[in-house]
C-alpha cells in the first residue's frame, strides 16, 4: 500500500522504564537490546514500522539520569535533542503515584517545546489494576497529554492501542525511509549491541556499564558464512579477568549466547572471535567514547 502519512515519535523516560522493549514491540522485531540494569541504551536508534498507509519511525533514546561520567552526559545530550521537532513524544513512567526528577524535566521540555505527548504506564503487569488510577491522576494533573495509556511493552498489551492512537499524529507525507529499512543501526553496530547485551545480562553491577564493544572485522565468505571478530574494552585488570572467568568459562558463556542472536539476525551461520581488552577510564575519555561510536553524526 502506498505511504501517505510518516511521522517521528520519540520514545522517552527515565533508564529501565521500557524504552527499548517497547520499541521492538512497535515494530515487531528486535532491534534495541534490553536488559534490568538501568543505562542500557547508549545511542537513539532508529527503529521503523509500515502499517496500512502509515509509516512510523520510531526513535528509542537513552534513559534520562544524572550523568556521572562524560559518556553519561553524550547519552543525556542524546535524549535531549531526541525530545525536540518530533511529530509526537511517548513519555514512558514506571506504574508509580510519583513524578520523578527524570519525568518532570522531560515533561517541562515537553511542554517548553508545546509537543504533543502521550503518557505510557508501563509494566501495569507488576502491580494490581486498582494502582492505576493514582498514577494517572498525578499525571494528568502534572500536564494535559493527548492520551495516556497503561500498557504493558514486555508483553505486547496495549501496543496495537498505542499504534492506532499514534496514526492520528502523523502528517500526510511521503515515506521518509525505504520498504525494507527496519534501523539505522548498520549490521556491525548490531553485532555490537547483541554482545553489549550479553555483557548486561551476565555481569553484575558497575563492570557491564563500564564496557564497549568494536567489531574489527565483519566480513561474509562465498559460502556466506559471516566472520565476525570483536573486541570487548573493560575499565579495569580485575574486570578483564571477570569477564574472561575461570579458564574463559565466561567469556564462552557471553560469546556463545551472542553469537546465537547474531544468527538470528543475520540469519546466517556465524564465526565469532572475541577479545578482552582493558582501557582504564575510557567513560570519562572524550575521545575513546567517540571512536567507541557515541558521537553525533
Ligand atoms: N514486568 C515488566 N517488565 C518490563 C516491561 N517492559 C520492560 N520490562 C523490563 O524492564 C527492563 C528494562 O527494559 P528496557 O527496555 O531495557 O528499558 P529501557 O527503558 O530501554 O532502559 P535504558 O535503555 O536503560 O534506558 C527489562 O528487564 C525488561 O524486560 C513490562 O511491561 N513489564
Ligand atoms: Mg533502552
Amino acid at each position: 500500500m502506498e505511504i501517505k502519512r510518516s511521522g517521528m515519535i520519540t520514545l522517552c523516560g527515565r533508564p529501565n522504564v521500557g524504552k527499548s522493549t517497547l520499541t521492538n514491540a512497535l515494530v515487531g522485531e528486535k532491534i534495541a537490546i534490553v536488559s534490568n540494569k538501568p543505562q542500557t541504551t547508549r545511542n537513539r536508534i532508529l527503529a521503523v514500522l509500515n502499517r496500512g498507509d502509515c509509516q512510523y519511525v520510531f526513535m528509542d533514546t537513552p534513559g534520562l539520569h544524572k550523568p556521572r561520567s562524560r559518556l553519561g552526559d553524550y547519552m543525556v545530550d542524546v535524549v535531549r535533542k531526541s525530545v525536540a521537532d518530533v511529530d509526537a513524544v511517548l513519555l514512558l513512567v514506571e506504574p508509580i503515584a510519583n513524578i520523578g526528577a527524570p519525568e518532570q524535566e522531560l515533561i517541562d521540555r515537553i511542554r517548553d517545546l508545546n509537543l504533543p505527548a502521550i503518557l505510557v504506564i508501563n509494566k501495569i503487569d507488576t502491580v494490581p489494576k486498582e494502582e492505576l488510577l493514582a498514577v494517572i491522576q498525578v499525571y494528568s494533573q502534572a500536564h494535559e497529554f493527548q492520551a495516556i495509556l497503561p500498557m504493558s511493552a514486555k508483553r505486547g498489551e496495549g501496543v496495537e492501542e498505542l499504534l492506532g492512537l499514534l496514526s492520528h499524529f502523523l502528517p500526510e507525507g511521503p515515506q521518509l525511509f525505504p520498504d525494507d529499512m527496519v534501523t539505522d543501526q548498520p549490521e556491525r553496530q548490531v553485532c555490537a549491541e547483541i554482545v553489549r547485551e550479553k555483557l548486561l545480562l551476565f555481569l553484575d553491577k558497575e563492570i557491564p556499564h563500564g564496557t564497549a564493544v568494536e567489531v574489527t572485522k565483519f566480513s561474509e565468505r562465498e559460502n556466506g558464512i559471516i566472520d565476525l571478530h570483536v573486541t570487548i574494552f573493560c575499565e579495569r585488570d580485575t574486570h578483564k579477568g571477570i569477564i574472561i572467568g575461570k579458564q574463559g568459562a565466561m567469556l564462552k558463556k557471553i560469546s556463545t549466547r551472542a553469537r546465537e542472536d547474531v544468527e538470528r539476525f543475520m540469519g546466517t551461520k556465524v564465526y565469532l572471535e572475541t577479545w578482552v581488552k582493558v582501557k582504564e577510564n575510557w567513560r570519562d575519555n572524550v575521545n575513546l567514547i567517540r571512536n567507541f561510536g557515541y558521537r553525533d553524526e
